[in-house]
């Protein structure tokens, strides 16, 4: 964070402009007229000779949007609306273009555009509080705020192909199209690239050329855009109430106003399926892909269903078998890639002076003089088109040469990857704002929408320093790596990482391999950034006039699905479980625990009975798939020792069943109020004995167990192990707590900070103790293993926590008291969880490194046994 001084000493002098603004598309054009309508004097420097960026540069045939055009458009000014008649589903470059053009006359924003003027550079004068811009004129420009709009996609990636500098024909690139347009008239042309430029170019080349190859690294997913006329259904729905569908556009997660779906592809029949898929397909539209299931980008088995149906309609397309192969995507998922909408691409390999060359066999070796050269072949072409992408998001900012405090510049800083708040500002360049920057949704979403989101975002937090006496606004470091936490924990719940996509970096050599968007929606992020400021621009340093304010904090601490869970929960509105009587909580808890995942499929699952301390226990076993025996581990549900059940902890124990491959027992015993302490903690001792002597019985490994439990479950395991070392058995290898009850006392600081929000609460809690024990019984070990006297000696343990647990703080004491005591302990703490995620079997994905950690102590006890076991032989 800033040191004071340098904001105490600031001097605040009037620069040439109040905010610079670099590029003069969607964003740019938008910034300008909103700081105007606020009083701010702004100039744009854009380095292109009229408006439009992308789609000023981007004019190859075939350019066109693949969004809506009516959702790819402005709402900040309704007139506009009825002034503007897009004439397809998806406008062409030169309509966008020509609609561009029309809001820079109507508005009169190109008086303040500088045109064929590029930023060379940006630099922060700390002394003055201003940016000092170079451009390639030569001027020097001084601005209070300096904003980047130049695209996510403006910055063309060099080809890294030996050779390129010496082909003596046309040389095209998709990002760079002549303003003359080319005729590709009798001529052999080359592409390579099949990206959507080069998806989009490839027929209306084709159409042209006299032969036409196609040079392909990866092949790409592309569906039919099936363009013509808008949709009559979205037409009548974006015309009945374009104020509030423009709105739900804002707040759905793709900046689209369509409904997703609520269902995963896995849990349908083959049939239905397909019926989905088709109609994707019919559809023709991007997010139709969030239409027919909602897990596509998060589960791999429900992805490759769509991959294979894509594939297939490849297949059927695609007249030669080996061309249709080789157009078939196998190395990446649907849309981890950039999805592709296309007009007759696959059909246009049909023709007989199209061929594809597939780079993945025959790799490129060169450009030569005349043409190109794969490793086995020479090719001789009249033009080369190179479709070969951008250096996306972090390029065109760290172009410009932008140096923040302490003369560290922006390259340096995100040399590792981009670092920003909220995908707008970075730490160390105070009043640099990014439109879409790196950590927004951007380039995930529909890009007017989200350019609309930012640019009134960063309006207002300028009016607001304005109105507030201040003039200079930085994130904090905490706030920021908060943020970026947050982007990656987003991204890493889905299958993005997977593939080498410019998403994320992976298309530029040398470039950081990080996601670089925020995949959380452009809902949640709508709602992010509105909370950052309705907290008092929570995350950032405000100074000016003699005045700093510092309002430190991380503004999304939880796991994106935990949070997603918690809203869910919270729309339901559900009662609390501390106002039912046992029986009524009991049964709400069965009818939640019925309609979530299954969990996976394991070997095979026994019901049986066992003999507890006070009658019968029924207890359910998970066999693993694999060849047998197993070692043996006791599982202990959750439920406050009042409910709960197997039933509730079943997916639980699957997924740990297949990934530790041991059988797990998991053992009800019994519940209070109608068995109070310590009936639970007996029965749990009692069948850890009963199972340690049917080892084999149940088709295990003799020797020794390991114990595991949950929450009330997990108290019961550590008060097991204590049992067990005071009775010298049975043998206990390991104990596995997660989220466990230790002890009875409610004065951690976990308590506070977690006792209300996050579903096990600390009326709950109080709610349980009540039930199960007495006050005057609570302290001893039987309940509280905490209080033991003595914690040496015990088998070693795994204890889990979660950061939003009221019962965190005594998980991590009892592993703390242990590892004093001389137990082997490793206490994992499990950042943005709550006490119910960990558990939450393909509900939570964020909580499945957990469970491979869990399952990974638990080989790693019995691992150690059997070393032992082989030492001592
Ligand atoms: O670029 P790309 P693009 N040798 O990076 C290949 C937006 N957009 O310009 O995948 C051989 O997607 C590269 O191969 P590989 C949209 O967001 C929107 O097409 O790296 N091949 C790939 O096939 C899009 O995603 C619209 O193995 C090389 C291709 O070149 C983004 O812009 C239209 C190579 C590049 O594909 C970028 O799309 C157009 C090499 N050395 C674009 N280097 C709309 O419809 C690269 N390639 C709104």
């Amino acid at each position: 964070m800033a040191p004071d001084s340098e904001f105490a000493n600031a001097s605040f002098g009037k620069p040439d402009f109040d905010v610079v603004v670099v590029g003069s598309g969607f964003a740019g054009l938008y910034l300008l007229h909103k700081l105007r309508e606020l009083g701010f004097s702004a100039k744009a420097l854009e380095a292109a000779g009229d408006v439009g960026g992308t789609w000023y540069w981007n004019r190859y045939p075939g350019a066109r949007c693949d969004i809506m055009s009516i959702d790819y458009s402005y709402s900040f000014d309704p007139d506009l609306e009825t002034e503007w008649q897009w004439s397809e589903k998806y406008a062409t470059q030169p309509e966008i273009l020509r609609y561009l053009q029309h809001v820079a006359a109507k508005h009169d924003l190109r008086r303040d555009i500088a045109f064929e003027t590029r930023v060379e550079s940006a630099t922060w004068d700390k002394d003055s509080s201003r940016w000092l811009i170079r451009t390639n004129r030569g001027a020097e420009i001084t601005c209070r705020y300096y904003v980047m709009a130049a695209g996510c996609l403006s910055k063309p990636k060099e080809p890294e192909i030996e050779g390129c500098d010496c082909f003596r024909g046309e040389v095209y690139y998709t990002s760079r199209w002549p303003h003359r347009g080319v005729d590709f008239t009798a001529k052999r042309v080359a592409v390579i690239g099949t990206g959507s430029s080069g998806i989009q170019s490839i027929p209306l080349i084709a159409a042209q050329a006299k032969q036409l190859t196609v040079f392909q690294r990866t092949p790409n997913f592309s569906i039919p855009a099936h363009n013509g006329p808008i949709p009559t259904h979205r037409l009548a729905d974006y015309e009945r109430d374009r104020a509030s569908y423009r709105e739900r556009g804002r707040w759905s997660r793709f900046g689209v106003p369509v409904e997703l779906s609520q269902i995963g592809a896995m849990q349908v029949s083959e049939d239905e399926r397909r019926a989905r898929y088709e109609a994707v397909w019919e559809a023709g539209e991007l997010v139709g892909i969030g239409l027919a299931f909602n897990d596509i980008i998060l589960n791999p088995k429900s992805n490759e269903t769509l991959c294979e149906f894509i594939r297939g309609k490849i297949r059927t397309i695609v007249t030669n078998p080996e061309t249709a192969e080789a157009l078939c995507p196998t190395d990446h998922y649907v849309a981890t890639k950039r999805a592709c909408l296309d007009t007759n691409y696959y059909e246009t390999y049909n023709l007989g002076h199209v061929r594809l060359v597939d780079l993945r066999k025959t790799p490129l070796a060169r450009i030569t003089e005349t043409g190109i050269d794969t490793t086995i072949e020479t090719f001789e072409f009249d033009a080369i088109v190179y479709a070969t992408g951008f250096d996306a998001m972090t390029g065109p900012i760290v172009a410009v040469n932008i140096t923040g405090r302490n003369g560290v510049t922006l390259r340096d800083r995100w040399a590792a990857g981009p670092l920003t708040y909220l995908g707008l500002m970075t730490t160390g360049f105070p009043n640099f704002f990014a439109v879409t920057g790196p950590g927004s949704p951007s380039v995930l979403s529909n890009m007017t929408v989200s350019i609309e989101q930012h640019v009134d975002w960063i309006c207002n937090c300028l009016k607001d320093l304005r109105d507030e006496n201040l003039e200079v606004i930085e994130p904090t470091a905490t706030a920021e790596a908060g943020w970026v936490q947050h982007v990656n924990d987003c991204a890493n719940i889905t299958l993005f990482p997977t593939a080498n996509s410019w998403y994320m970096g992976a298309n530029v050599p040398g470039k950081p391999r990080v996601f670089l968007p925020y995949i959380g929606g452009t809902d949640a992020y709508r709602t992010a950034c509105n909370e950052v400021v309705a907290r008092g621009y929570l995350g950032f340093v405000r100074s000016g006039s003699g005045q700093r304010r510092v309002n430190d904090g991380v503004i999304r601490r939880l796991q994106p699905d935990v949070q997603m869970l918690l809203e869910a929960m919270s729309a339901l509105n559900l009662p609390p479980l501390e106002e039912m009587s046992p029986e009524a909580a009991r049964a709400f808890s069965s009818e939640l625990s019925a309609v979530r995942p299954p969990g996976p499929e394991v070997g095979e699952i026994v019901d049986g009975v066992l003999p507890g301390a006070g009658g019968d226990l029924d207890y359910r076993l998970y066999r693993p798939a694999t060849a047998g025996p197993h070692r043996v581990v006791v599982y202990f549900h959750g439920g406050g020792w009042v409910l709960g059940s197997h039933d509730s902890d079943d997916p639980f124990c699957r997924d740990l069943c297949v990934r530790s491959n041991a059988v797990f027992v998991s053992v009800n015993y019994r519940h209070a109020p109608e068995h109070c302490f310590p009936a639970a903690a007996d029965d749990a001792f009692a069948a850890v004995r009963w199972i340690g002597d049917h080892l084999e019985t149940l088709g295990g490994v003799p020797g020794p167990l390991v114990v595991c439990g949950w929450s009330a479950g997990g108290n019961l395991a550590a008060v097991v192990c204590q049992m067990a070392r005071a009775a010298g058995g049975p043998n206990i290898c390991g104990q596995v707590l997660v989220a466990p009850v230790t002890d009875c006392d409610f004065s951690r600081p976990s308590y506070t900070e977690n006792g209300v929000d996050y579903v096990l609460t600390k009326p709950l809690m109080n709610w349980f103790w009540d039930h199960y024990a007495d006050p005057a019984n609570r302290t001893d070990p039987k309940a509280s293993p905490l209080r033991a006297n003595d914690l040496s000696g015990l088998p070693r343990a795994l204890v889990v926590t979660a950061e939003f647990d009221p019962l965190r703080d005594e998980g991590a004491a009892y592993a703390e008291a242990m590892a004093s005591a001389g137990v082997e302990v490793k206490h994992l703490p499990c950042r943005g969880q709550i006490h119910t995620s960990l558990t939450a079997v393909d509900m939570i994905l964020s909580g499945a490194g957990a469970r491979a950690e869990i399952s990974a102590a638990i080989r790693q006890f019995f691992h150690q046994v059997e070393d032992l076991v082989m030492r001592d032989n």
